[in-house]
């Protein structure tokens, strides 16, 4: 039973357990009733506090960039571990939480890595993607190199298990579990640039059972994304994007016009 977790519930039984031999089925509910329900507790703000927070959390997403070029300034642990604590925040489908987040720090480590995305995406440039994919992100000035892989003091490497295992052994269907995965990635996006580092959404393509082995990781667990964590390099730079406007983002219906 590699990967039964008993995290399916928030609270825990009462211990000791009577049986030891059935010590992981003893947290897993296996119908809904067997779950505990708890009142909500729900701070609610003045719409003046709603207002105001609102927009300074846009704001502050507002000046999130992508970004490729790393100092190599160290990164306390303490603080990787808040960043995936809220990204484990996530809603998931039927509470199947399929993010496992994967943090390398190792120096020998991480240039295993940079050779297996570099040799990879060299030929993803040169063979996979084709000629229009290619051309679509010449503008962005991206190569098959990745300094950054080496320089950034944490790699976070973003894996989605496809599906768990249930007490008995038989597997746990992790319903959504990309999507999930998303979600918590995107919570992980907001809470890195709330503390005040940077990272590129980086998708290393075809690289993921050679990564998978280097960090001994099973075969339920499929590598979605890698983050880098770290500093911007003093002279970084990014492209000169513009977002879209609200109003090509966010459709009113019924439309002002057709009230
Ligand atoms: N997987 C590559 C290539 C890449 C693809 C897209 I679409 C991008 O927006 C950026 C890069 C990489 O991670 O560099």
């Amino acid at each position: 039973r590699p990967h039964s977790r008993p995290h399916h519930r928030v609270k825990h039984p009462p211990f000791p357990l009577q049986d030891a031999s059935h010590e992981e089925s003893a947290f897993l509910p296996h119908h809904d009733e067997e779950l505990e329900h708890i009142p909500y507790i729900h701070e609610t703000l003045t719409l003046e506090e709603s207002r105001q927070r609102s927009l300074e959390f846009y704001n502050l997403m507002n000046r999130r960039r992508t970004v490729r070029f790393f100092s190599n300034k160290h990164v306390p642990m303490n603080i990787v571990e808040n960043l995936i604590l809220t990204a484990g925040t996530s809603p998931s489908g039927a509470h199947t939480q399929p993010w496992i987040y994967v943090v390398v720090s190792d120096p020998g480590v991480k240039a295993q890595i940079r050779q297996v995305i570099e040799e990879e995406e060299e030929i993803n440039y040169k063979k996979r993607m084709g000629k229009e994919w290619v051309a679509d992100l010449a503008k962005f000035r991206l190569s098959w190199e990745k300094p950054y892989l080496t320089i950034a003091p944490h790699l976070i490497l973003v894996f989605k298990e496809i599906y768990g295992f249930k007490a008995d052994g038989t597997r746990q269907t992790n319903y959504y579990n990309e999507l999930g995965v998303a979600i918590s990635a995107g919570i992980l996006l907001a809470a890195i640039q709330n503390a005040g580092l940077v990272t590129v959404t980086s998708t290393p393509l075809n690289c993921g059972p050679r990564l998978r082995a280097i960090l001994g990781r099973p075969a339920n667990e499929k590598l979605l994304m890698l983050l880098p964590l770290g500093y911007p390099a003093p002279d970084a730079t990014v492209p000169d994007l513009i977002r879209k406007p609200l109003n090509e983002i966010m459709i009113r219906k019924p439309s002002d016009y057709e009230q």
